[in-house]
């Protein structure tokens, strides 16, 4: 038994069950529990909640909601077409295609299956497999496509429960010189940020590159190149080839490598500490918001993200505490946050007019937030965070 228990966020909900009524009577919840393997050096959760009840035709989040998203997204594009041969591209998780809509190669394909989002890019003449990535999806696929000179994958790897049937399913569609490019929330700066809310039940795994490269090592690739990005809160992004592929090593690897060293990623006494630190930080989260509501101020929520329902349900927070939240996304407006119970309205001109604090739920967008909300946090509207540590803005 290599894997051990190092943090317990309680009671969770499925983050994408936006609610149509305030108070459901058949909510589904689970035990989120967080693991270290010993061995691999993975961090999972403990219990996995089955995929279709997570990625079904209901899916809410639309990744082309954020300015920054898409401008990453965009800036991406044009990065890889210069760096590599993109004459045909594959994307696992395509989401609502804010990725591959900037390609215009011959063979662009997308798999995504949450139907609702497959529609949307297949209706926009992006071929789309509303299917799960595994092996005898990626075999079809070869079938009709051939193999890819460019495989990519934001955000959608760590949700994979079976890393090694995914990435075998990779193996057998990229060409001898192909590149597999994945990006995920990096557990380096989960540590660093004590965002616990990476945890949530889409999130299996949050990634180092050592358990990456731990993982590879099991199968016929190797990483060629890190960045660190800060999308998503801090995020890294691996190129990955086949060994043996002609791209050269990167000294990023092993100095990535080296860095985590440093940090005790490959110790269980890091995530114990890391434990005791996001227990502090509930506690002092929730004194600000009992202390608003005794000075009977006006709070809402910014952001109905997938991230904050690991938070408020943790943290205890509802609608005593938070009066409603607002968000961008159409198909969360009008629902209420899983578990949490509190009302997601549209962000109408004039909703933060008289709101007192907003809690940051789309922490990781608070430029782009901050920048849209002057006028608020002129006229004295504050924010409210947890990350890194639970204060005002
Ligand atoms: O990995 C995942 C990430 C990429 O997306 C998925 N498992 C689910 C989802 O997680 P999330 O909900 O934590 O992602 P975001 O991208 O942090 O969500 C931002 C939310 O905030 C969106 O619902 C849009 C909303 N928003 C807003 O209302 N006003 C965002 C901005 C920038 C705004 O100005």
């Amino acid at each position: 038994m290599n894997k051990i228990e190092f943090l317990d966020l309680g009671k969770q909900p499925i983050t994408n069950n936006f609610l149509d009524t305030q108070y459901p009577k058949d909510e589904f919840f689970y035990n989120l529990k967080v693991v270290f393997d010993e061995k691999s050096k993975l961090v999972s959760l403990k219990n996995f909640v089955p995929p279709e009840k997570m990625f079904n035709e209901t899916y809410a989040h639309r990744a082309s909601m954020s300015k920054t998203m898409r401008i990453a997204y965009k800036n991406l594009s044009d990065k890889l077409k210069k760096k590599f041969n993109t004459e045909s591209i594959l994307e696992i998780g395509s989401n609502d295609g804010v990725f591959l809509r900037n390609f215009n190669s011959k063979n662009v394909v997308g798999v995504e299956p949450c139907k609702n989002l497959a529609e949307i890019t297949n209706s926009q003449s992006i071929k789309t497999y509303d299917n799960f990535w595994d092996l005898n999806l990626s075999k079809k696929i070869h079938k009709e496509h051939g193999n890819f000179d460019l495989i990519y994958s934001a955000n959608t790897i760590s949700h994979i429960h079976d890393l090694n049937e995914a990435i075998l399913a990779v193996e057998n569609l990229l060409d001898k010189n192909g590149t597999f490019v994945i990006e995920d929330p990096s557990l380096s700066e989960v540590l660093k940020k004590n965002s616990y809310d990476q945890f949530y039940d889409e999130h299996a795994y949050v990634f180092s590159a050592t358990s990456i490269s731990n993982l590879l090592n099991l199968s016929d690739m190797e990483i060629f190149d890190i960045e660190k990005l800060s999308t998503h809160g801090g995020s890294n992004r691996y190129f990955i080839k086949k060994k043996i592929g002609n791209q050269t090593i990167n000294e990023n690897v092993i100095k990535t490598l080296n860095e985590e060293k440093e940090i005790g990623i490959e110790r269980i006494e890091t995530y114990q500490k890391f434990s005791l630190n996001v227990k502090k930080s509930k506690d002092e989260l929730f004194k600000i918001f009992e202390n608003l509501k005794k000075n009977k101020k006006r709070v809402i929520g910014y952001g109905a993200t997938y991230k904050s329902s690991t938070v408020l349900n943790y943290c205890n927070l509802n609608t005593d505490f938070i009066e409603f939240f607002i968000d961008t996304t159409e198909n969360k407006q009008g629902k209420f946050t899983p578990g949490s119970h509190i009302p997601i309205k549209k962000p109408l001109p004039d909703i933060l007019k008289n709101v007192n604090y907003a809690y940051l739920g789309a922490w990781n967008f608070k430029n782009e937030i901050f920048e849209k909300e002057k006028e608020y946090i002129e006229t004295g509207g504050k924010f409210i965070t947890h990350v890194p540590k639970p204060m005002i803005l």
